[in-house]
């Protein structure tokens, strides 16, 4: 294998394939410039990027129509059984280049934009992201998506349209500042409304017993509001285009849009209110990552779209199936994170008070159709809903789920361990702070499978939030640790490695990721491992070069790019970062004269808009970044820079670029991460603790290929138990007493000193993340990081066997694990449809 014929230039063109055929070429022109003049309304000379942008998009979308109709031709003729994912955020990012990446018309389209003069690359910089999501959640669930078109399984994605995404960030004087995000503003060429697809969702209102002629009582719901979902269609494309399904969101709109009334008496604004009231559901996304303020309108957006989104399977389902009582051999519904948990009840109510189906039946029929997936431990971030407030807002599936909870209790009451703090513990509500209905309770009980996303997350999760349950029905929590897909993070975002690994692997790499294991012996091939130096490189300049225009700052491509990119939070512990870079600069302040390493730490990422101490952190980072790359005596040989608008598409840039990828977060709290995965795909060597889908990259990578440090799941719960106060730890280590004290004196914020005191006091009285704790081992551990950056031979060789035992990670393989083993739906690979 090591001598397979390897082209010999380095800084050729991002080749993806052969040469594309002239008379393709000019098919492709033609049909474009047809949109542009019918659909857009321009002319080639008055024609801006947006308009050529939509033009493109508008041509790939109808090769993507056309097997969009055979899929959901096929899906109906061979009654297959169909997976629904529910999720209440889809972060997508952009979708030119991933349509034409799938539908296989790259090169073509890239060719024929040229003839007319247009630069492809500047179109894919127009679209807006669709940036219905916070994080990792959302950027699986785009991942899986894709996947399910790729491996041919008939899905479903069911979510919000919302008119606003995440934020956009803005730094203004290092500090966050929130803004709308608009990217529906200048259309969306992608989407298709469905005018025809509407479904009243009903809230409040009261409950009627009515008598059955058989003697029977019945409970009749009668809403008090009625909002209205509009359906609103994405095809997603699968790898090679041989299968295309369903992203359908959901748009809120009053059931009258004008109270005619009202308006005609004069009070125009009055006869807009319930438009206004109705249309905020689908306004905004919930900008929270972890820390849920339990909003009423969060409980709305959650019942509006599992409660639409559950009307149209059904309706599906009966118009094919005829007989609702089969409905869990033909629906798989998949439940991402309690989000979308009242759809366990809403069903209950479909089955048991529209189709009379009795409640054990019901019930049998609900377990054996979710399935549900917990994304994180922290107890904030376990969705809770005040007991009053369901009343008031969904008053028969509060009832609903009293009765679940009566004949679970009567179970689990049963048994001989049946304490009052084990059946405390057991119930749906929740008696210790105000009663609440605990969602992932509910969620657990109404599913058949219930997993975690990485191994030690789903350990953990037997033995914490869940070890009660888990008692209950053993075996019901599996794992399926994430992946991401390979269309994306390594072809669209790296062209150039996909070109040399295919010239390696052949060009079925993204149809089967594990055959990237071919590429491992060219780790010691001195040829190969500089060609895939040249690229990091050439992606090190490209970055650099936005990195100027965004901020102005001027980067040196040689120096090792320390990158820690994801949303800002305490337990995935930026500050640890920024404490070792303040040590180091103060090292290389007081030791000039030593041989540095010279290093760029890159951070990005957005803090939720109410998270303070989040918040802090990024005007620290900030404030560092603003003193070390203006002292003259550290030269450029530290550079500190915080992006501004972490997104997918920044994530696309940064990543191809990184040389080590930050992993950092207090282990047991960071259920899986799925950015740890781009990274070491790409070849960025990890800094990382055994935390969520770190340990098994470590697993796959083997210890020499990655730089594991700090305590263990185990050894912080133990730590904890211990007091948590940072002071024997700073008072041990000088360098982080030195680095803390610069901090907190007002080194980085001199017009007010005293800006990080809150800081600096919660790591040394009340360390929770257990940063102080972590510090020295983080420290060294970056002491071996530039120990090996030195040997260039060794650290390439690592990045070289981290990209090829990276496979296991893709989203087909998860995808494949949930159609076996929780969906019982088949899959056939691509290539082979
Ligand atoms: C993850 C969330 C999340 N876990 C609440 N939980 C939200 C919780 O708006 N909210 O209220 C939004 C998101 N997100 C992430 O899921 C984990 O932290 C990552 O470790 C994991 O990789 C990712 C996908 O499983």
């Amino acid at each position: 294998q090591a001598d397979a014929p390897l082209v010999a230039d380095a800084a050729a063109p991002a080749a993806t394939g052969q040469v594309p055929a002239a008379a393709e070429v000019a098919e492709i022109r033609d049909r474009i410039l047809e949109k542009l003049k019918h659909s857009v309304s321009k002319s080639v000379g008055s024609a801006t990027p947006h308009d050529w942008f939509i033009a493109t998009a508008l041509s790939v979308r109808d090769k993507i129509v056309e097997s969009w109709l055979t899929s959901i031709d096929t899906a109906k003729k061979t009654g297959r059984k169909r997976v629904y994912y529910l999720s209440l955020e889809f972060l997508i990012g952009r979708l030119l280049i991933d349509a034409l990446t799938n539908m296989e018309l790259i090169d073509q389209t890239r060719a024929a934009l040229a003839e007319l003069g247009v630069d492809l690359e500047a179109l894919r910089e127009v679209e807006p992201d669709a940036a219905l999501g916070n994080g990792g959640l959302g950027r699986l669930a785009a991942c899986f998506m894709e996947s399910m078109a790729t491996l041919s399984i008939a899905a479903y994605g069911y979510g919000i349209r919302y008119d606003h995404g995440l934020f956009r960030q803005r730094i203004k004087d290092g500090r966050q500042l929130e803004y709308p995000e608009d990217w529906l503003s200048y259309g969306n060429p992608w989407e298709f409304q469905r005018p025809e697809l509407v479904y009243g969702v009903g809230f409040s209102g009261h409950i009627e017993t009515q008598t059955l002629p058989d003697g029977e009582l019945k409970q009749v719901w009668m809403p008090g509001e009625t909002v209205q979902a509009l359906a609103y269609d994405t095809p997603i494309a699968g790898w090679r285009g041989a299968h295309i399904n369903t992203l359908r969101l959901w748009a809120a709109r009053a059931a009258d849009p004008l109270r005619l009334d009202k308006f005609n008496s004069g009070d125009h604004v009055g006869a807009l209110m319930d438009q206004v009231r109705a249309e905020s559901i689908s306004k905004v996304l919930y900008p929270g990552d972890t820390s849920p303020a339990g909003q009423e309108l969060r409980l709305r957006q959650e019942y509006f779209f599992a409660s639409a989104s559950l009307q149209d399977l059904v309706r599906r389902h009966m118009s094919l199936f005829g007989d609702i009582k089969t409905l869990a051999d033909k629906a798989a519904i998949q439940l991402n994170d309690t989000h979308p948990a009242i759809a366990v009840a809403e069903l209950m109510h479909i089955l048991v008070d529209r189709y009379d189906i009795p409640w054990n039946k019901s019930w049998a029929i609900t377990k054996a159709t979710f399935s549900y997936t917990n994304h994180t431990l922290l107890p904030e971030a376990l969705e809770t809903w005040p007991v009053p407030l369901m009343e008031r807002l969904l008053p028969r599936h509060m009832q609903i789920i009293y009765l679940i909870n009566a004949l679970h209790l009567e179970k689990v009451g049963k048994g001989p361990d049946a304490s009052g703090a084990r059946l405390a513990a057991l119930s749906l509500i929740d008696e210790s702070h105000g009663r609440r209905v605990r969602m992932g309770h509910l969620a657990f009980l109404g599913s058949h499978k219930v997993n975690g996303v990485s191994a030690l997350h789903s350990d953990l999760m037997k033995t914490t939030v869940f070890r009660d349950l888990e008692s209950v029905e053993p075996g019901k929590i599996t794992n399926k640790t994430n992946g991401i897909t390979f269309r994306r993070w390594l072809k669209e975002a790296n062209p150039s490695l996909t070109s040399l690994l295919t010239e390696v692997v052949g060009d079925t790499l993204l149809d089967d990721a594990t055959i990237l294991e071919k590429v491992a012996p060219y780790a010691d091939d001195s040829a190969f491992t500089e060609r895939y130096a040249a690229i990091r490189r050439a992606n090190k300049v490209a970055l650099s070069a936005l990195v100027r225009d965004r901020i102005g700052v001027k980067l040196d491509p040689d120096a090792l790019f320390d990158v820690h990119i994801k949303r800002i939070h305490e337990y995935k512990r930026q500050i640890l970062n920024i404490l070792e870079t303040v040590a180091i600069f103060e090292e290389i302040r007081a030791q000039s004269f030593r041989e540095w390493i010279p290093r760029v730490k890159i951070f990005a990422g957005k803090a939720a808009a109410s998270y303070t101490t989040a918040k802090l952190i990024i005007q620290l980072a900030n404030d560092v970044g603003k003193v070390v790359n203006s002292d003259p005596t550290v030269r450029g040989l530290l550079k500190v820079v915080f992006l501004p608008n972490y997104n997918v598409s920044l994530a696309e840039r940064i990543i191809p670029a990184a040389d080590l990828s930050e992993q950092i977060s207090t282990a047991g709290m960071e259920a899986s991460g799925t950015g740890n995965m781009k990274f070491a795909l790409n070849g960025a060597l990890t800094i990382g603790t055994l935390d969520g889908a770190n340990v098994e990259i470590l697993e796959k990578v083997g210890a020499p290929n990655i730089f594991i440090f700090g305590l263990t799941a185990d050894q912080v719960e133990a730590k904890r138990t211990q007091g948590i106060s940072g002071q024997e730890a700073i008072a041990r280590s000088q360098r982080l007493s030195e680095a803390l004290e610069s901090i907190a004196s007002g080194v980085f914020s001199p017009e007010q000193p005293d800006r990080y005191r809150p800081l600096v006091d919660a790591l040394t009285y009340n360390d929770f993340f257990l940063v102080t704790a972590d510090f020295d081992s983080y420290y060294n551990t970056q002491r071996d990081v530039f120990k090996r950056w030195r040997d260039k031979k060794s650290w390439w060789r690592s990045a070289v066997i981290n990209t090829s035992n990276m496979g296991w990670f893709s989203s087909d393989r998860t995808i494949t694990e949930y159609a076996q083993e929780i969906w019982n739906v088949p899959t056939t690979p691509p290539g082979r449809n």
